[in-house]
């Protein structure tokens, strides 16, 4: 297979052959495939195969590939230059875009990825704290930066250590870690470290270990103890922004956090992220970021038209639909494996997890058999369905998955 062979050659010059490691298909032990193009729900590969796409490249592509308006206005734009390290209009209709959508983001400063927004928020939030500390929750994940590649001390050691070869303690000891959807394991550090927790940042739908929702309640105690302890709240919306609502997962549960991050659907499917947030927040100018191709024209141009479109595809039900194929899928998927499985799913975001027992948390997700999901993996991609190539990622629907598709799919789940 000629995906073969430019894995082959790939590997002679990348790591692994890939440029980002879920990518190399190791926990569901085959090569993976090299893609040629793609179109609305279809991706296709070199050898000419053709799939249904759920992973939509982990989340840009939220109204389907190659969408003919972005694309067009992403042509239109690269006549005129492609990067100028200088203002443009641009920047300010999206960050006008970005404010209809998520009104708690009075300032933004535009990146280049979400490790960038996450790396750079969690920055302004010790800068205006002046406080070290911060919370994050094992399971969830908010890029590479060196201070967020942590996996939780022993019982006794509740400083964080590094969970990644080249990250010094000293970068991670100041990362404390505590269990999604566990408010006492929240409390308890705030207990223990009074006054020097700088902010807490969460996922608030859960997408990296596989989807976990939040529980009745937590992210609201998660407002409440930050405010109390003057610490503030980040929401990574890398994944639910402007998916699970059109103001994200903030508009969905009705939680206001004091920073966010956005990535994946805010870029259109190119290099692009946001940090941002309260306007006394974020003054910056203290706290030092930049970037050569921060709001670069042609990303700005992707992330302006896909914007605009979701606002206007939300005007005629958009988000319903995604919750409608959303729960038909996970439906299916409930009636077909029975209770040889736990779904997990909100809108357009759902995780199918080999395992009998209910999914809330790190510990009860991991416990997923992931031997049983690689068979599932490879069953549905024989059959013509190209899912997360592991158990602890979402399936992503989008605008452009047809009924037709989502029939193919299920008949393609009904045979495993
Ligand atoms: P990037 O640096 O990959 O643009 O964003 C990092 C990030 C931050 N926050 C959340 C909630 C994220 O999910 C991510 C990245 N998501 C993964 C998929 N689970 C990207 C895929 C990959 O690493 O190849």
């Amino acid at each position: 297979m000629k995906s073969d062979t430019l894995y082959e050659r790939s590997r002679e010059l990348m790591p692994g052959g890939v440029n980002s490691p879920v990518r190399a298909f190791k926990s569901v032990g085959r090569n993976p495939l090299f893609i040629d193009h793609a179109k609305g729900s279809k991706i296709y590969d070199v050898d000419g195969n053709e799939y249904i796409d759920y992973v939509c490249s982990w989340g840009p592509m939220i109204l389907g590939h190659g969408d003919d308006r972005v694309v067009g206005a992403v042509q239109k734009a690269c006549e005129n230059g492609l990067s100028f390290g200088a203002p443009t209009e641009k920047e300010a209709i999206l960050a006008e875009r970005i404010r209809q959508c998520v009104p708690s983001m009075e300032r933004i400063r535009l990146v280049n990825s979400g490790t960038e927004a996450v790396m750079s928020a969690i920055r302004v939030a010790r800068g205006y704290t002046g406080r070290d500390k911060i919370v994050k929750f094992r399971g969830c994940y908010h890029g590479h930066s060196d201070g967020l590649l942590v996996k939780a001390g022993s019982g006794v050691l509740t400083q964080s250590v590094p969970d990644s070869a080249g990250v010094p303690f000293d970068y991670t000891k100041n990362t404390l870690v505590a269990e999604y959807n566990d408010s006492d394991s929240v409390s308890k550090l705030f207990e223990e470290n009074k006054g020097e927790i700088a902010c807490v940042i969460v996922e608030p739908v859960a997408a990296n270990m596989g989807v976990v929702l939040p529980e009745e309640g937590f992210l609201k105690f998660l407002r409440e103890i930050t405010r109390d302890n003057k610490a503030l709240l980040i929401f990574d919306e890398v994944i639910t922004g402007f998916r699970l609502a059109l103001g994200g997962a903030q508009e969905y549960y009705g939680i206001v956090p004091d920073l966010s991050t956005f990535g994946k659907i805010v870029g259109g499917g190119l290099p692009l992220a946001v940090y941002g947030g309260r306007k006394d927040i974020m003054p910056v100018g203290t706290v030092y970021q930049a970037g050569t191709l921060s709001g670069n024209p042609i990303a700005t141009t992707a992330g302006i038209e896909t914007l605009t479109i979701l606002a206007e595809e939300k005007e005629r039900g958009l988000y319903e639909t995604l919750e409608e194929k959303g729960k038909l899928l996970a439906d299916h998927a409930r009636k077909v494996f029975g209770d040889s499985v736990w779904v997990n799913q909100t809108g357009s975001l759902l995780s199918i997890f080999f395992t009998s027992k209910p999914v809330h948390d790190y510990a009860s997700a991991v416990a997923s058999d992931t031997k049983k999901y690689a068979e599932y993996f490879n069953a549905m991609l024989e059959r013509g369905i190209y899912l997360a190539p592991s158990q602890f990622e979402a399936m992503f629907v989008s605008a452009a998955h047809s009924d037709d598709d989502l029939k193919a799919t299920i008949d393609a789940m009904s045979l495993s």
